[in-house]
């Protein structure tokens, strides 16, 4: 597995990159122009920049989160093939930098969705929540105006512009059901999946999160099934998918170990994080460690790590720990710590099977 961290930005991230190049076996950055809204055109300088950044601490930058789809694609309007045409140069800007995996989704107005972004868990450290009873009684306009209200950093999925005509994306998806969106990812893949094999940029749909239906917006990306729907909607290794355990997870019939088994050829990107689950469908996002939580981190590692996976890796969202300071889910120290549970499965798994040729490539070791 190939470990990347998740960073947003200059000014838009409290972890800086000389603290990520302190966390053992970190090589890439995953990144994004977070302030650019859903269909316009990266610039190829904006994109060489980032690039420049990444070379001063020997990181990649193979790995982008998320090119984000305009609505117009989705809602499958009579101007999509316009932001087709954009993503499609976008797709050549990335290309110039050596990007090799965009990962992006599908879900109708919203990004992820949670209920309290700081919610306090018993060591006095905080995490993402997610409450159903607050869901179902929540104004969604109400939540936009929450999530927006922070004033410190723009939200993956809560851009402004798009907050403002959210009203009008109400109506225009009342008549859009889960088969139509499935036809408009279809229509977007015909057009954009041959670019990629052109270029060499593999697509990996991150799932819905929450992976269930939320304020009646169709949803199509919840399930092995449809995931491997997805993966034949064209035929490509170029149309894969982001396997995130703690997005999938949360449906108790989602069986990340046996996803990874079934969907392997497919998975250009993993997101790897532990949830705790509670009956009435809440959940906590809470450490890696698999007694933290529901989901078995051990076997979801071991299961990578039996299908040989050389792909790239992110751990997903942390808590906010040691009093950190930082974007929701995305401080820098557990998402560490998380990091090296990770390593630390792996190279066990590497040891028990007899793997002597372990990859010491980003080894931090002293080289004199
Ligand atoms: C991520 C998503 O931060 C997060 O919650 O898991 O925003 C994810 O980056 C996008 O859905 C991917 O397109
Ligand atoms: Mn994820």
């Amino acid at each position: 597995m190939r470990m990347v961290f998740r960073w947003f930005g200059e000014g838009n991230d409290s972890v800086k990159l000389s603290q990520i190049k302190q966390i053992p076996g970190v090589e890439g950055l995953v990144w994004a122009l977070h302030d650019l809204p859903a269909g316009e055109v990266w610039p190829l300088e904006r994109v060489q920049a980032i690039k420049r950044q990444a070379d001063q601490f020997g990181f990649h930058i193979d790995v982008v989160e998320s090119v984000n789809i305009h609505e117009s694609i989705k809602l499958g309007s009579d101007d999509r093939d316009y932001y087709i045409e954009n993503y499609i140069k976008t797709i050549q800007h990335l290309a110039t930098v050596g990007v090799k995996v965009i990962c992006y989704n599908f879900m109708p107005v919203f990004d992820w969705i949670r209920t309290d972004l700081f919610g306090l868990l018993p060591d006095q450290s905080t995490a993402l929540f997610y409450e159903s009873d607050k869901v179902r009684d929540m104004d969604p306009l109400e939540l936009v105006q929450k999530i927006a209200a922070n004033p410190d950093y723009t939200m993956p999925g809560w851009e402004p512009e798009r907050l403002e005509t959210l009203k009008g994306l109400f109506t225009a998806y009342q008549n859009v059901t889960n088969q139509d969106l499935m036809h408009h990812l279809k229509y977007f893949l015909e057009k954009v999946i041959p670019v990629c094999e052109e270029y060499d940029i593999k697509l990996a749909i991150h799932p819905d999160d929450p992976p269930w239906e939320i304020f009646t917006l169709p949803r199509i990306v919840t399930t092995q099934h449809q995931l491997k729907e997805i993966t034949q909607l064209v035929d490509s290794p170029y149309n894969g998918i982001t396997l995130c355990s703690g997005a999938l997870g949360v449906l108790k019939e989602n069986n990340i170990v046996t996803m990874i088994y079934d969907l392997r050829d497919r998975i250009h990107f993993a997101h790897i994080r532990n949830v705790q689950l509670f009956d009435n469908g809440d959940f906590i996002e809470t450490s890696h460690r698999t007694m933290d939580g529901s989901l078995p981190i051990d076997q979801i590692v071991q299961a990578y790590h039996e299908i040989g996976y050389t792909g790239y890796v992110r751990p997903d969202h942390g808590r906010h720990i040691w009093n950190e300071d930082c974007r929701p889910g995305y401080g820098l120290y557990d998402r560490a710590l998380g990091i090296m549970y990770l390593w630390g499965l792996w190279d066990a798994y590497q040891q028990i099977r007899g793997k002597d040729e372990v990859d010491v490539t980003n080894s931090l070791q002293f080289k004199r």
